[in-house]
């Protein structure tokens, strides 16, 4: 078998086969890292009763989306941009109830052999300006083809359920105003984020004092 290649240093080409290769290798990816997540869930439930994931979402990012992220970017639209710039196009988002589940599921990922991490944006403990919260993971797998090995990247991201339900109405609105919403709406959205953190804080201290009479 051929040496370890990076997806960065495989060579795309760019035609309408190179496209398939690029998505070949990120759904095979992300296939990847899926089972890998849900054995770590059965594993944790079998061990300690309990599910650090209520679900999984994932998704192969648009050729739309793609297109604009290079551009937002600046870099010129070409597939070997794609793979060098855009790092979030297998993304796999695992939502879960409480944040210390966020905190464990990450350290579980970040003990894995086989898997690299690249990169952690932690926006639970410094959230965006708009009230964002989520903690971003890229990892990198090796993909074994019958020729090669390419280490594709992933990105992970993990929220619980308050904030997956804020960060997805903030998104819709996000577009539908094309990044320049009005103030009265960004205003409620950053109130409804403060409520996301107190629930948030709230369920989790709620939880604490229920699992000492277990
Ligand atoms: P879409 O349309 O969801 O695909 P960088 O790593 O700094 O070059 P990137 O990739 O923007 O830039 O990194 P980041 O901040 O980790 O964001 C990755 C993805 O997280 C985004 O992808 C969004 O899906 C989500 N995200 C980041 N910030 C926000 C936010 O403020 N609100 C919401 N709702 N989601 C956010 P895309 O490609 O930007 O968007």
């Amino acid at each position: 078998m051929e040496q370890i290649q990076s997806e960065n240093n495989f060579d795309f080409g760019e035609d309408v086969e190179s496209w398939q290769a690029a998505t070949f290798l990120y759904n095979a990816a992300a296939k990847e890292v899926l089972t890998k997540l849900e054995i770590l869930n059965d594993e944790f439930v079998h061990i300690h009763n309990y599910n650090p994931i209520e679900h999984i979402k994932h998704r192969i990012k648009t050729p739309d989306s793609i297109v604009k992220k290079l551009k937002r970017y600046g870099k010129e639209v070409t597939i070997q941009n794609m793979v060098n710039y855009v790092n979030d196009i297998a993304g796999i988002r695992l939502v879960c109830s409480f944040t210390s589940d966020i905190y464990k599921l990450a350290e579980m990922i970040g003990r894995q052999n086989d898997l690299t991490v690249v990169s952690i944006k932690d926006y639970i403990r410094s959230p965006k300006e708009s009230g964002y919260k989520s903690y971003h993971m890229i990892v990198s797998v090796p993909i074994f083809m019958s020729d090669r090995v390419v280490d594709t990247k992933v990105e992970i991201q993990i929220r619980t359920i308050a904030m997956d339900f804020w960060a997805s109405l903030e998104h819709k609105i996000y577009y539908k105003f094309e990044g320049n919403a009005p103030e009265s709406i960004s205003k409620g959205l950053r109130h409804c984020a403060k409520m996301v953190s107190d629930l948030d804080a709230q369920m989790l201290a709620l939880n604490e004092e229920i699992r000492k009479y277990q």
